[in-house]
């Protein structure tokens, strides 16, 4: 496993592509070979390029492919299409134009057909961005179709987000999908051979949009330095941070105990709790019991929490820090997100989100990044983006 991860980063584009279908599969592999990867801090430039069906994505990131390399930086590119239901024609079409690329081993291209599933599609793209960044890739270029959801949640993964419009739109500009143009950071005005892109613009100013507009021919080649300073010319960090909006609830307290049946006798007998779970948790070799803190769905509970075995870490705990609070769990929208923030940061995040009791996702962060205490970020399935 090591040994893959070395070879990934030493530029084995075997390897490379080995890693990204594992990825893509959600092969166990990966998610240990991702854990390898969250150690280091992100490098690369991730530029999302997104847009109607036809406005010339995939030949602009051609283009830029081509000037990133003419500067002696390597790419790498993800071409997302979340309509198509198997190897779609649009995504075909992109593996024959970027042909020209495929004897570079700059360049590395994956495109990706996602069945419609939005939520693993926002995951699996965050997950092969940093296999990329892993790999070295200077820059990387994320192409989807305007569609709706998916593209959006994609942006989140991207630093910079282009919308391509071109020119014909005119009017059409307001009756682009609520939440697409919000997402832009800049717009690429495509085809601009074509008349009318002036219109566009005027049609995007007037409509209160202020994002920098560039003018570009992506069969030609035109606009495509223009369109690199401009993107580099925005913050992309300042943005990203912006850009993800996650939410938050109190899950549950985490409380060590001695002793669940004599802790129970307070919460349940004295403060009145009703305990609705207990069990006992192999794996972690803890006993756990569960007490909502209100009758409505989804209020914070307390979770009692004693070891079942010696060398539990409930065990270590108490015998540390003495019974008390171990950890604070906090319910996510947006655990990718949230956890590329945190990586971002700096944050000491323990491992990859891995699946928890009653089908949700949960990752621990170290008490050394939160001020003393360990946490503990959970998503619900239906939530996950
Ligand atoms: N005239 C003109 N045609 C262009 C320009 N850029 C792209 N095209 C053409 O527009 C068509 C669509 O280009 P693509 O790059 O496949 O567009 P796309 O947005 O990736 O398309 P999908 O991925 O299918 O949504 C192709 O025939 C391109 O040659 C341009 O600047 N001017
Ligand atoms: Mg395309």
């Amino acid at each position: 496993m090591r040994d893959w991860a070395e070879r990934i980063s030493n530029g084995d584009t075997r390897a490379l592509a080995r890693a990204a279908t594992a990825i893509e599969n959600r092969d166990e592999e990966a998610t240990a070979l991702l854990r390898q990867f969250s150690a280091r801090p992100k490098r690369a430039l991730v530029i999302g390029v997104t847009g109607p069906p036809g406005a010339g994505k995939s030949t602009l990131v051609d283009q830029i492919a081509r000037s990133l390399r003419i500067e002696g930086k390597t790419a790498g590119i993800l071409a997302v299409d979340p309509s198509s239901a198997i190897s779609g024609g649009a995504i075909l079409g992109d593996r024959i134009r970027m042909h020209s690329h495929h004897a570079d081993p700059g360049i590395f291209i994956r495109s990706m057909a996602t069945r419609g599933a939005s939520g693993g599609l926002a995951r699996t793209t965050a997950d092969l961005v940093r296999l990329l960044d892993f790999a070295g890739k200077d820059t990387i270029l994320i192409e989807t179709v305007g569609v709706g959801q998916s593209e959006i949640d994609v942006a989140r993964v991207a630093d910079v987000t282009v919308l391509v419009l071109v020119p014909g739109m005119g009017d059409d500009i307001q009756a682009i999908k609520a939440g697409i143009l919000e997402v832009a950071d800049l717009f690429a005005i495509n085809k601009a051979d074509q008349p009318g892109a002036e219109r566009v613009r005027m049609e995007l100013h007037s409509a209160g949009w202020t994002a920098p507009v560039v003018e570009t021919v992506a069969t030609e080649g035109t606009g495509i330095t223009e369109l690199l300073s401009a993107i580099r010319g925005l913050p992309p960090s300042e943005k990203k941070h912006a850009g993800v909006e996650a939410s938050f609830a109190i899950d549950h307290l985490g409380v060590a105990v001695n002793s669940i049946d004599s802790a129970a006798d307070f919460y349940q007998r004295q403060l009145g709790l009703q305990m609705t779970l207990r069990e006992t948790v192999d794996r972690e070799k803890v006993h756990v019991a569960m007490f909502p803190a209100g009758a409505a769905a989804g209020a914070p509970r307390i979770e009692l929490l004693e070891a079942s075995e010696p060398e539990s870490t409930i065990a270590k705990f108490i015998e540390k820090r003495g019974p008390g609070l171990h950890h604070v769990a906090l319910r996510v929208t947006g655990l990718t997100f949230v956890l590329e923030r945190l990586r971002a940061g700096g944050a000491r995040v323990l491992g990859e989100p891995r699946p928890g009791a009653g089908g949700h996702m949960c990752v621990f962060v170290h008490p050394a990044s939160t001020g003393g205490v360990l946490l503990e970020l959970i998503e619900e399935e239906e939530n996950r983006i």
